[in-house]
Parts: structure tokens; C-alpha cells; sequence
């Protein structure tokens, strides 16, 4: 069913009041088969590594209670929430570059979709199992398409990902974390430059600013394909050393309102990188220290996700429910905490921030950083 109100999309930056959203569904999610990128990711004593196949069935039940009672929460606040529409994830992914035997999942719409202003982007996203989760997603942008006349539906070219796109070192049966921390602190990162390749979950918008991780899911061409695509547009790069498997920004790097960022104290951002904020008076914040010291089960995500968490407004936040330190640091910041459980969701692929991804938020393109660096 969808209401009668026609969907206008636009949406600038992560904090602005949030009227509305998609939020992802667990249904038929998948533990991919091993490939480059995936592998990469995993840790070594990860409870993933050898399975594969579509997941516990009743822990699908349970991360799709989680999500549609999520859904609800927002609903109440009086933001409008779309969800996607599942594929068959058993099916595989064969192109005339690579053939995988499984797909993921659409728990986390903010991978794969962008928006920016009116426009929202599909990334080219670098893992061969994510190649079709756009698809997930094509009912809804093609309903927006036809409700608001100045939506534009865009789709980042999507990649090859032959073995060229990933680099041999990182197949090795054992990486020491020695040795990753050593290979990201000096951006030695999975995926090469054989072609831009991006995750929507890598950029973080700030009006007039993208702020976009290079790590394993984002390489320096993404970055530069981004910039060209939107050249109205100041698109910086950054990249957080002390993360052994850096995808993602949403688990390093939080803006909360203007002028406030928490940044995950195992993963700062360096020096040099910080000098557009201070320039304009933002404050770059330790994040709390997670609750919990261990992901739960099956799940590819750090513990970290304490602080993927979802801005309702400048005053409002939504944090996980276990997360009671981040609860107490957003409170002592002066901001009401709306509390979401969603823990057991996380293995589909992410906490809040990653299971959302926006349609509409208030507010209009303005300029954060009138002050760039040099
Ligand atoms: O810390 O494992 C998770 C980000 C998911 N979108 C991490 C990053």
C-alpha cells in the first residue's frame, strides 16, 4: 500500500529532520561465498569463515521483527518509511567477467543507495554478491520516479570486478592484524584503481561537502568519479588509519548536527585531514566506547556499530538499546536518545544508520565549510 501523498525526494546532509526513509528488510539473506573482497573483510577468527548459504531461518524471523518494529518507531514520530523488495538471493550472480553462486541480502539500503539533493544514486558497489541489490530497490525509485517530477533516478557504471579489481596479497590464507593495520595505515587497501568502484555507505554528506572513506569498499577512482558526477560539489577524501578492515564510514565517522562530529577513538582521522573542520569551527569528538566486546553471531560488522546511529533531527537520535554508553554520551550532549533494538539484526548488515537509507529530509543545500584547506 502506499499513501496517497506523492513522494518528493531531497536530502542533504545526515542530521537535517528526517520526514522520509527506506529501511531494509532480512528476508532471504545470504552468508555470500567466498570472493576478494568479502574474504578481506572477514576476520580470521570470524564464526563466517567456511559457511555459506542463505541464513538461520529464525534469525531472519527475528532481525525482520526488529526492522518492521523499527519501521514502526518511526512511523510514530510521523516519518513516512518505504521497504524494499527482496530478490531471491540463492540465485547466483553470472556477468561475462565473474560468476558467484550466491547474492546478500537488502538489509542495508544505505550501500547501495546515494541521495544527494533530488537525485538518488545507486553505487557500483565492489563486492561481486552485492552486483544486483540494486534491484531490491527498483520498485520504489521507479514509484518516485513517476510521484516527483524533479527526482533523478541515477546508476553508477557498474564495475567488471574481474580479479584485476582486487589485489593478490589480501587472498592470503592468514593476514596477521600486524599486518592489515600496517597495509590501511598506508592505504594498501583490497580493492585496486582497475576501475571506480564505490559503496554509498563510504560517503557522508555536509551540504555543499561529500565526505568519502578510501578503504576496501571505495577506491581513489570512486572518489574521483563521485567529484565529476557532482560538480557542484567539494568531494574530500579521507581514510582512517587504525581500522584493519576499513568499509564504511558510518562506524568511524558520525555527524550529529552542524559543527559536531563523534569520530571512533581506534580509528581517528589523521592530522592533516582534520583541518577543514577545525577551519570552521566544527568539534570532532571520541565516540563512546561500544557496550558489547564481540559482533554478535555471523555477523561481518565490528563492534563499532555503537555508533551507526540514526539522526532524527539536530536534537534527536536514534541509538541501539544495548548501546548504553553512546545512549549516555548523545544525552550528555543535550540531545533526546530514541532507543531502537536492533542487535540481532546487525548480522544482515549493519546497525541504523546502515539499515536506513533517506527519501526526504527538511532543509536545503547550504554551505558548512565556507573555509577550505589550501
Ligand atoms: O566497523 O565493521 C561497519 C559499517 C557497516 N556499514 C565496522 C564498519
Amino acid at each position: 500500500m502506499h499513501s496517497i501523498e506523492p513522494v518528493r525526494v531531497s536530502s542533504w546532509n545526515e542530521w537535517d529532520p528526517l520526514r522520509h526513509v527506506i529501511v531494509g528488510v532480512a528476508t532471504g539473506s545470504h552468508v555470500p561465498p567466498p570472493e576478494p573482497a568479502v574474504n578481506a573483510k572477514v576476520p580470521e577468527d570470524s564464526d563466517m569463515l567456511g559457511i555459506h548459504g542463505i541464513r538461520p531461518k529464525e534469525t531472519i524471523e527475528k532481525g525482520n521483527e526488529l526492522l518492521d518494529n523499527f519501521a514502526d518507531t518511526l512511523r510514530h514520530r510521523g516519518i513516512r518509511v518505504d521497504r524494499p523488495t527482496p530478490i531471491d538471493f540463492s540465485q547466483p550472480v553470472q556477468t561475462p567477467d565473474f560468476h558467484t553462486s550466491s547474492q546478500f541480502g537488502c538489509m542495508p539500503p544505505r550501500d547501495v543507495l546515494l541521495t544527494v539533493g533530488s537525485e538518488i544514486l545507486e553505487a557500483t558497489m565492489s563486492y561481486r554478491c552485492r552486483w544486483f541489490e540494486y534491484l531490491c530497490y527498483r520498485p520504489l525509485l521507479q514509484r518516485f520516479w513517476e510521484d516527483d517530477p524533479e527526482f533523478r533516478h541515477e546508476a553508477a557504471p557498474k564495475p567488471r570486478l574481474t580479479d584485476r579489481d582486487y589485489r593478490k596479497d589480501y587472498l592470503a590464507d592468514s593476514i596477521s592484524e600486524e599486518q592489515r593495520l600496517e597495509w590501511t595505515a598506508r592505504k594498501h587497501f583490497v580493492t585496486t584503481e582497475e576501475e571506480p568502484l564505490f559503496d554509498a555507505a563510504d560517503v557522508l554528506r555536509f551540504g555543499r561537502d561529500l565526505v568519502v572513506q578510501h578503504g576496501f569498499t571505495t577506491n581513489l577512482k570512486g572518489i574521483e568519479w563521485l567529484r565529476r558526477h557532482f560538480p557542484d560539489h567539494r568531494v574530500h577524501a579521507v581514510n582512517f588509519p587504525g581500522d584493519p578492515y576499513p568499509i564504511h564510514i558510518d562506524a568511524t565517522f558520525t555527524p550529529l548536527r552542524p559543527g559536531l562530529i563523534l569520530n571512533n577513538p581506534k580509528r581517528r582521522l589523521p592530522d592533516e585531514q582534520r583541518k577543514i573542520f577545525e577551519r570552521n569551527n566544527w568539534e570532532i569528538i571520541d565516540a563512546a566506547p561500544p557496550a558489547h566486546n564481540q559482533p554478535p553471531p555471523l555477523c561481518y560488522s565490528s563492534v563499532w556499530l555503537s555508533m551507526n546511529i540514526l539522526v532524527l533531527d539536530p536534537k534527536t537520535v536514534c541509538v541501539e538499546k544495548s548501546e548504553v554508553y553512546q545512549a549516555e554520551q548523545i544525552d550528555r550532549l543535550g540531545m533526546e536518545v530514541v532507543e531502537v533494538e536492533l542487535r540481532d539484526a546487525y548480522a544482515f548488515g549493519g546497525g541504523l544508520h546502515c539499515s536506513t537509507a533517506d527519501v526526504l529530509r527538511e532543509g536545503d543545500c547550504e554551505d558548512y565549510f565556507p573555509v577550505q584547506p589550501d
